[in-house]
């Protein structure tokens, strides 16, 4: 497990990197401090542990510049989260090339968040960050479930630990993950096979992109639900889980993935009901991305998750 000593002085500058202002994601309120919110946003501009084409540091900053001319309103669920309050806390203070030192300070944000009984909408940056996070939620509520929605396994394991392709390994090694209820769904490509292996050797499911487009999006979401059943579980979605027709601005880009459409149908589908204690949407990369298709796919699951956690919220009270 990490854990990293930051100086105050460092600290501070840090701090005084963030800008005055910033367009927030659907334009909800900028604060850093709680008060009974339902959600928040959290950006981590952070990518230098990518194996692939670098620039999802800017992936927060291409989601809000898009999104925040959005309404709320979803002609699908009437009002996507009209009994929802959210926030943006804006980003998260990094350090480009410090990649402990920046799960250190994910870690210590997310745990804020989840201190004040919020739920973090968490904006990449590069896969590990999710590592970060998970530290957070397992300190939080004891190993969660994962849903995971890629392209890749992301359990790889190089000789250099911490890059976005392991970042599942890592959280499953230091316990963060209960792999026994998570899945991950969607993965396909070129990759040794011993990542599948790995996955059935700690329990953890995989639907490959081939077996969902064979199965359909109805029977993955019931396979979805079997898996987590009551566990408290995190969602992480990577952008290229959508095919790259969809979604072309990534760094790892796969073939034979998915329409968005078919995305926020499995999102609506599977994850209704869940327990689910926080979201993350990695890897969305602007300079790839003409017409800003993929933060447009971005901004639309993401607000397909705030359905969801809209249902949910009415299902309790
Ligand atoms: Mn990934």
């Amino acid at each position: 497990m990490f854990q990293v000593e930051i100086s105050e002085e460092f600290r501070k500058k840090l701090d005084s990197r963030q800008p005055a202002d910033l367009k927030t994601f659907m334009g909800l309120p900028h604060k850093k401090t709680f008060d009974g919110e339902d959600f928040c946003v959290l950006g981590v501009p952070y990518d230098t542990t990518t194996t692939g084409r670098p620039g999802t540091r800017f992936g927060p900053r291409a989601i809000r510049e898009f999104n925040s001319r959005f309404a709320k309103y979803s002609q699908d669920a009437k009002c996507c989260y009209d009994n929802l309050n959210g926030m943006d806390m804006g980003d998260i203070p990094v350090m480009l090339g410090y990649t402990l030192e920046t799960m250190q300070l994910i870690y210590e944000n997310v745990k804020k968040v989840l201190d004040a009984d919020v739920t973090p909408i968490v904006l990449g940056g590069d896969h590990l960050i999710t590592y970060g996070e998970l530290r957070a939620y397992a300190e939080k509520y004891g190993k969660v479930a994962m849903i995971h929605f890629d392209s890749h396994n992301d359990t790889s394991d190089y000789e250099n630990k911490y890059t976005h392709g392991t970042p599942f390994r890592r959280a499953i090694e230091d316990g963060f993950l209960d792999p026994t209820h998570s899945i991950q769904v969607g993965i396909r490509g070129y990759a040794e096979t011993y990542r599948i292996e790995y996955a059935d050797e700690v329990g953890m499911k995989v639907i490959t992109a081939r077996e969902l487009h064979k199965i359909g999006i109805e029977e993955t979401a019931k396979r979805i639900r079997e898996q987590v059943g009551n566990a408290p579980c995190i969602i992480t979605f990577d952008i290229d889980f959508l095919d790259p027709s969809a979604a072309p601005g990534t760094g790892t880009p796969v073939s034979g993935g998915f329409t968005t459409y078919e995305g926020m149908e499995l999102i609506r589908q599977s994850l209704p009901g869940l327990d689910i204690k926080g979201i993350d949407l990695v890897e969305v990369m602007e300079d790839y991305d003409p017409g800003h298709i993929t933060a447009l796919a971005a901004t639309h699951i993401i607000a397909q998750f705030l359905t969801v956690l809209s249902v949910n919220k009415k299902n309790r009270n």
